[in-house]
């Protein structure tokens, strides 16, 4: 293992000439890049926390490298972001600057914030390069809902990054000679660490989409792409498109290796997709404050339905109710996942009570529950908790959208929960009994896209004279079905 998170911009002359990074018609060579990287890393220097403004574009891996570089920790923050949900995040993690693009009209807190441009243009002069930070220190603070109050800062140590996408690695044979194409947002774990991070790790080029087009893979797949990062949605999409259209099926299957990840993808969809494009999709499953915990190995059985064995260097157990660890052997048991490891974040930012809440042992709770196959294969097969949504491979609490509802004057009572989806896997629904005459349903979808973000809207709402309620008072969130 390398000392250098990044040990082709610290020595460009190893691949300074190959492309780092395509966002459309922008290009950074490693070379380009480790350049920016440097010059921005100056101006960091001494800096605790930064914000970036996570654009799916060249000027937000800049800065990120810079920060990297620096040893300065980043905060992504969704370009599409809600008022609420940003007062949070600015007001909770307190960086010291923000990161954007030039012209970049920046909402709400973040324009109070002092501000860096993150420039293209080469710098006339490439300063030297700080020194490798301790591998203990944070690199990012990503945040993530839970199933109640506003999300949750998952601070990510360096060491968690290099040991896990060193791991994946190993596992799915990605070299320095893979083109990885995505189009995931830049604000998560599944596009900024695995999908911007481990390219620029293992020295490959990676090819962004900007957004999200089963055409767009299809070319670039066609192409110089090897790799394929997704999530369930996206390959639903995939699957829809292959089966009108027998040309993107077979430019589909010239890829290396497709990879699913950040919610389940159904076994039938796995079929499909192998049905159409002779493609097996290589599964894994993680979780911000773990990253990648599970994965089938690029030459593993890739079986349907399963997350795969734990990926080198994670510990994984099963857990009962009562948390004692359900033996290995057992295939009939379903139980919660545990995990442990150098993967493993550090904790929630200014949330010591939850980050103790979320540990047992030094295990982590994943709140995931899984069953094992007899060769230790695991089979994910629901949540601890019903008030947690996987809508488009985004993570949603019901409690947070709850909230934002409860806060319309329209709305006197409100359930969210979340209902089986063949795009989304789960949408949002909001149940809500009206106070006096019913708000239109747009106008509370608009209120939930505005304040939070617009992934986080429902769906759609039902209105009901009254909520289900146990003796307790509770609401009942199971009978809330159509
Ligand atoms: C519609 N829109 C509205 C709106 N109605 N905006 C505001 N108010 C309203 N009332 C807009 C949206 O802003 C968006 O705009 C467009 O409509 C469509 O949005 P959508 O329907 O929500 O999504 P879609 O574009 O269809 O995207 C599907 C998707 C996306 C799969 C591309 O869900 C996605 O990128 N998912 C990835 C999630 C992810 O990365 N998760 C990883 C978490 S980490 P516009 O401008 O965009 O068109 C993790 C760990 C792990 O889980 O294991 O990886
Ligand atoms: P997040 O909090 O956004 O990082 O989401 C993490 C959660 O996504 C996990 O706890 C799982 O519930 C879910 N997840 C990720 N990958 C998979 C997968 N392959 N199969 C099922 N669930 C998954």
């Amino acid at each position: 293992m390398t000392t250098h998170l990044l040990p082709d911009l610290a020595d460009v002359s190893r691949r300074g000439d190959r492309t780092a990074l395509r966002f459309g018609d922008t290009a950074l060579t490693y070379r380009e890049l480790a350049a920016l990287a440097a010059d921005l890393a100056g101006q960091l220097r001494g800096l605790h926390r930064v914000a970036v403004w996570a654009t799916p574009t060249a000027e937000t891996c800049v800065a990120v490298v810079a920060a990297l570089t620096a040893g300065v920790a980043v905060v992504p923050i969704n370009p599409k972001i809600g008022t609420r949900e940003l007062s949070h995040i600015v007001a909770d993690s307190a960086p010291d600057r923000v990161l954007a693009a030039p012209g970049v009209e920046l909402p709400g807190e973040l324009a109070d914030l002092p501000r860096i441009s993150v420039s293209l243009a080469p710098p006339t002069e490439a300063g030297p390069l700080p020194d490798e930070p301790d591998p203990e220190t944070p690199a990012f603070v990503v945040y993530t809902s839970g199933t109640t109050g506003p999300p949750k800062g998952v601070v990510l140590p360096r060491r968690a990054i290099t040991s896990n996408l060193d791991a994946l690695a190993e596992i799915w044979e990605w070299t320095a000679d893979d083109v990885l194409v995505h189009a995931l947002p830049l604000f998560h774990v599944h596009g900024l660490i695995l999908g911007v991070v481990g390219p620029l790790r293992r020295g490959c080029t990676l090819h962004h989409l900007g957004r999200f087009s089963t055409e767009a893979v299809a070319a670039e797949l066609d192409g110089p792409g090897t790799m394929l990062f997704g999530v369930p949605t996206m390959y639903h999409r995939l699957a829809e498109d292959c089966a009108a259209d027998p040309e993107m099926a077979g430019a589909i299957g010239k890829a290396r290796l497709l990879v699913s990840g950040s919610a389940a993808l159904p076994a039938t969809e796995h079929q499909r997709i192998e049905q159409l494009t002779g493609q097996r999709v290589v599964e894994r499953y993680g979780m911000t404050e773990t990253l990648m915990n599970c994965s089938i190995r690029f030459s593993g059985d890739r079986r349907p339905g399963t997350v795969g064995l734990p990926v080198p260097g994670v510990d994984l157990r099963l857990v009962d109710d009562d948390g004692n660890p359900i033996p290995e052997t057992d295939t009939e048991a379903v139980g919660e996942i545990e995990v442990r490891g150098p993967n493993l974040f550090l904790g929630y930012l200014n949330r010591p009570d939850a980050t103790a809440e979320a540990m047992r042992d030094g295990w982590f709770r994943t709140g995931d529950m899984a069953m094992r196959d007899p060769d230790g294969y695991v089979r994910i097969v629901g949540r601890r908790a019903t008030d947690l949504i996987k809508s488009g491979g985004y993570k949603i609490g019901a409690g947070e959208i709850e909230n934002v509802l409860l806060d319309h004057p329209g709305v006197a009572e409100v359930a969210v929960t979340g209902e089986p989806d063949p795009d989304l896997g789960e949408r949002i629904v909001a149940w809500v009994v009206a106070r006096g005459q019913e708000p239109p349903a747009d106008e509370l979808i608009a209120h939930v896209a505005e304040q939070l973000a617009a992934h986080k809207r429902p769906r759609e709402v039902r209105f009901l004279s009254s909520l289900p309620r146990n003796d307790m008072g509770k609401v009942m969130k199971r009978a809330l079905t159509s």
